[in-house]
Formats: structure tokens, C-alpha cells, sequence
């Protein structure tokens, strides 16, 4: 069998998503998400240019001969567009593979470890009050895990505030949109937020918070410490992840779990703070991390040191990431929490798919394959409509991460 073509599919139904559909010489297809947030069009011209021309006529079968070709062949490492490019072969190959064998992806990969892979929903409101009520909205849709956002008193924007109620999506047509940040505000206010969220729905459930690598590591010491009595399941990028060392200061000062990894893409880039257990979930995910192949390396390094894994699942990882993530969370081992953002309603009928939702706990579904497909002539109404992420600046304007 042989590899007779691959393409991309751009498409925006209400948002930019990138697809590798990557066809077989038996017509048996598989797809992978390339999507990679305010930078789809380098991973496209990375895979169109590069990648594809290397693919036509192999053996569809070789999947970790083809994943080392991809990375070691290229000489130059890692990197998210490059990593997102190979991601996006590995899971389309795992797909085929899979349609092949007639079996849903999970049973390849080991089968099922659990019976259900258990998510996290994204509530978040503009003050208290409104974070505590969408808390409820997710309580009552059965979810045993929350990620809890709320504005800061005092500042107009806040990282993860959604503008809708469900989908929660950061990235902006036009140019970056600039917001202002002040960690002296957030840092006073975040204990009181999540007691107000204890105080009301108690601690019979998972609360996450994701601080997006916003403070130095003494702020973050001083922010896990002050969480401690609401009992996070964890703290997610509590500093920008470049410097490592941070982490071992942090874990000095609190009990607080930790989340690191969405914008990871090599088993390098975690290897450390996995080996020295300064993190307990590790978040790196199936498409800017080289796809199930390497997840897998990652997933089995961090069973080692008991640090479980939470997948990063944003709105930018397309349904074709998010069900080859449910393959891959309901098979390994040390599996922690998925994070789930829902999909609006356009994107979902243009990646008609079999994973479901019941009671807080996501299904992959039992067709062969990742069993996500895409609706190509539904995706072409859909043209490429350039977003970017937002910067964020303190208030004296100096440029801080976002
Ligand atoms: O593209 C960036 C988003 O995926 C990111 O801001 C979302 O931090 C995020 C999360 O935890 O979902
Ligand atoms: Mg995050």
C-alpha cells in the first residue's frame, strides 16, 4: 500500500482550523489536525512545500519510520510549526491505520485503560458572581472538573473571559488586540474569587485555574500557597515555562499541583521538569506535540514519576485533535484530565464526528479509526480569515506575556 496524495483544508467556520487529509493508493484515508493558533499558514507551507512531496508512494504502515524521517531527516528540531506539521501525519497515519484493522484508534494503542475519559469545562464570567453561576451551568451539565476564570476588579480584560457562553476563544480577526494586565490586582483577588467558589458549590468537584504564565516565581509561590485552602485539582503555567528553575521555587512554598505543557512540543522541552517531578500533569497535546506518536513517549516518561497527563484542549485544536486526544487519554496509563472547550455548533457540522459527551466524562466512539471526519465542501464556505492572539502590556505599557 502506498501514500497517493495529501492536502491541506483550510477552513474558518467561525474560527481558523488547518487539516492534513493524507490518501491512500486503496482510497482509505486518514486526517490530522495541523492546526497552530495565529500561525496556520507557516504549518500549511511547511507541509505543502516540504512535507507532502516526501510522503507520496511510502508504506502508510511505517508510522514511527515515517515520524523519524519527518524529524530527523529535516536536521533542523523541533519547534511548533515543525512539530505540528509531523503531528499532523502521525495522527492522519494512526488513522488509516486504524480504518485498516477495521478497529477504533484506542485498541491499537493498547486498549482501553479506563472506561471514560474525564474532562474539564471552562466557566468563567467578568466578575464573581458571573464565574460562580457559569461554575453552576457546568455542575448541572454533569462535569466533575472546572476550570474557573474571572475578571479582575479594576482591569477591563482578563485572560480566559469568554465572550460567549460555552466557547471561550481568545483570538481576534485583525491585528493582536492589546490588553492590559496587572499582577498586583489578580494576586489580591484570586483567593477570594475561589473562596466565593468553594463557599457556594463546595468540594465535591475538580476546580482548575489556569494563570497563563503570567507571574515570577516568587508571585507564583505566594499564589499556590494562597489557593491551598480552595484545593485545586491544579495551578496551570503559573510562569512562563522558558525558565524551569521557577518551578523548583514554587514547589518550595506550596502543595498546590501544577499543569505545564500546552505550548511544549518535544519530550525535550518536559524531560526535565518530568524527571524532577517539579510538575504533576504534564499538558502537552496530540497536535503541537508530533502527534500520537510522541505523545505516547511522553505519556510513558512521566508514568515513571507519577505525573499524570491533561491535555491541552483549546477551541484552536480542532474535533480532529480532540478525538484523536480521547484515543489516546483512554489508553495510557497515567491519564489525568482532558480539557475539553466545546466546539461551536458551524464547526461541529464541518467535523462530523463520533466522540460524545455524557456526565462529565468524554466517549471516543467505537468507529474505526480517531473517528473524526471533515465535510470538505462544507469547509470550503468557510474561507481563511486571518486572528491572532492578544498581547497584554502592564500598566505602564511594558509588553508582558499574554
Ligand atoms: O491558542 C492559545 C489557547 O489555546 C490558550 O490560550 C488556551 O491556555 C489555554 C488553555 O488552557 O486552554
Ligand atoms: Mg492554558
Amino acid at each position: 500500500m502506498k501514500i497517493e496524495r495529501a492536502y491541506c483544508i483550510v477552513t474558518c467556520p467561525g474560527r481558523n482550523f488547518v487539516t492534513l487529509k493524507v490518501v491512500t493508493d486503496q482510497g482509505v484515508y486518514g486526517l490530522g489536525d495541523a492546526t497552530l493558533n495565529g500561525r496556520e499558514k507557516s504549518v500549511v507551507a511547511y507541509l505543502q512545500d516540504h512535507v507532502i512531496p516526501c510522503l507520496i508512494g511510502r508504506d502508510p504502515h511505517q508510522i514511527e519510520d515515517i515520524w523519524q524521517y519527518l524529524y530527523k531527516g529535516a536536521y533542523w528540531r523541533r519547534g511548533p510549526v515543525t512539530m505540528s506539521a509531523i503531528a499532523a501525519v502521525d495522527t492522519a497515519l494512526w488513522d488509516i491505520k486504524a480504518k485498516l484493522a477495521g478497529l477504533p484508534l484506542y485498541q491499537l494503542l493498547g486498549g482501553k485503560s479506563r472506561s471514560g475519559v474525564m474532562v474539564y469545562g471552562h466557566a468563567n464570567g467578568r466578575d464573581v458572581s458571573e464565574a460562580v453561576d457559569a461554575v453552576s451551568h457546568y455542575l448541572g451539565l454533569g462535569y466533575k472538573a472546572v476550570r474557573a476564570q474571572a475578571g479582575v476588579p479594576g482591569l477591563d480584560t482578563a485572560y480566559g473571559i469568554a465572550k460567549g457562553k460555552l466557547f471561550y476563544e481568545p483570538a481576534t480577526k485583525g491585528l493582536p488586540e492589546e490588553q492590559i494586565w496587572s499582577t498586583e490586582k489578580y494576586i489580591d483577588f484570586i483567593p477570594r474569587f475561589f473562596e466565593a467558589v468553594r463557599a457556594k458549590h463546595g468540594f465535591d468537584f475538580h476546580l482548575l485555574h489556569d494563570v497563563h504564565h503570567r507571574l515570577t516565581p516568587i508571585e507564583a509561590a505566594r499564589v499556590g500557597k494562597s489557593l491551598e485552602p480552595s484545593r485545586l485539582f491544579w495551578m496551570e503555567d503559573p510562569t512562563p515555562a522558558e525558565n524551569q528553575d521557577a518551578l523548583r521555587l514554587i514547589r518550595q512554598h506550596t502543595v498546590t499541583p501544577i499543569a505545564i505543557g500546552e505550548v511544549f512540543n518535544s519530550i525535550h522541552d518536559c524531560r526535565e521538569l518530568i524527571q524532577n517531578q517539579l510538575i504533576d500533569y504534564i499538558r502537552t497535546t496530540v497536535v503541537h506535540a508530533g502527534g500520537i506518536s510522541h505523545l505516547r513517549k511522553i505519556a510513558a516518561l512521566a508514568e515513571l514519576y507519577q505525573v499524570r497527563t491533561g491535555s491541552h484542549g483549546a477551541t484552536d485544536l480542532s474535533p480532529v485533535c480532540m478525538g484523536a486526544a480521547l484515543h489516546f487519554d483512554l489508553s495510557v496509563p497515567n491519564f489525568g484530565i482532558q480539557e475539553y472547550m466545546r466546539h461551536t455548533d458551524e464547526t461541529d457540522a464541518v467535523f462530523p464526528h463520533h466522540y460524545s459527551f455524557d456526565q462529565g466524562f468524554l466517549y471516543p466512539g467505537d468507529a474505526p479509526g480517531h473517528g473524526v471526519d471533515i465535510d470538505e465542501k462544507l469547509a470550503a464556505k468557510y474561507p481563511y480569515d486571518p486572528a491572532y492572539l492578544p498581547i497584554a502590556r502592564l500598566e505602564d505599557g511594558t509588553l508582558c506575556s499574554w
